[in-house]
């Protein structure tokens, strides 16, 4: 399988709980490498463009409203096939549905506070870590 890029998200109810180092702590156990992080409080702005897929939902407010509500630490994830990985690592949006061991089940609070987000396309990855990162950034 090949080499692949995804982009992650550690929300703010993982960030206001001082779990970053846990959520690490699992994205290292599956072999993905943390090639790119910062921390960073995002705008609205920044929040609407990254969630525009979701514009018409209702959740999209509440959303925009999580997502702004506090620090969060994006990331660059590297490895085989990391786009898929990273959502086996994830678990399932709803951590009531999502599998033993991972980070939504043993961390996430809600469907809507669920603590990570990971890009689920090989295109959604680009777009999302051109959208917070330069090349530069990201050491492989
Ligand atoms: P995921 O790819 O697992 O992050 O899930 P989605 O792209 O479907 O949803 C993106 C975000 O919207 C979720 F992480 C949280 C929020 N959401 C809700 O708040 N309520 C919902 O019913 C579905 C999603």
């Amino acid at each position: 399988m090949a080499i692949e890029r995804t982009f992650s998200i550690i929300k703010p109810d993982a960030t206001a709980r001082n779990l970053t180092g846990a959520v690490n702590a699992l994205i290292e156990k599956a072999g993905l490498r943390i090639v790119a992080q910062k921390r960073i409080r995002m705008t609205r702005e920044q929040a609407e463009t990254f969630y525009a897929v979701h514009k018409a939902r209702p959740f999209f407010g509440e959303l925009v409203d999580f997502m702004t509500s506090g620090p969060v630490v994006v990331q660059v994830l590297e490895g085989e096939g990391a786009i898929a990985k990273y959502r086996d690592v994830m678990g399932a949006t709803d951590p009531s549905k999502a599998a033993e061991g991972t980070i939504r089940k043993v961390h996430a609070k809600s469907i809507g506070e669920n603590s990570v987000h990971g890009s689920d396309a090989p295109e959604t990855a680009a777009i999302e870590i051109a959208q917070f990162f330069s090349g530069n950034e990201i050491v492989g």
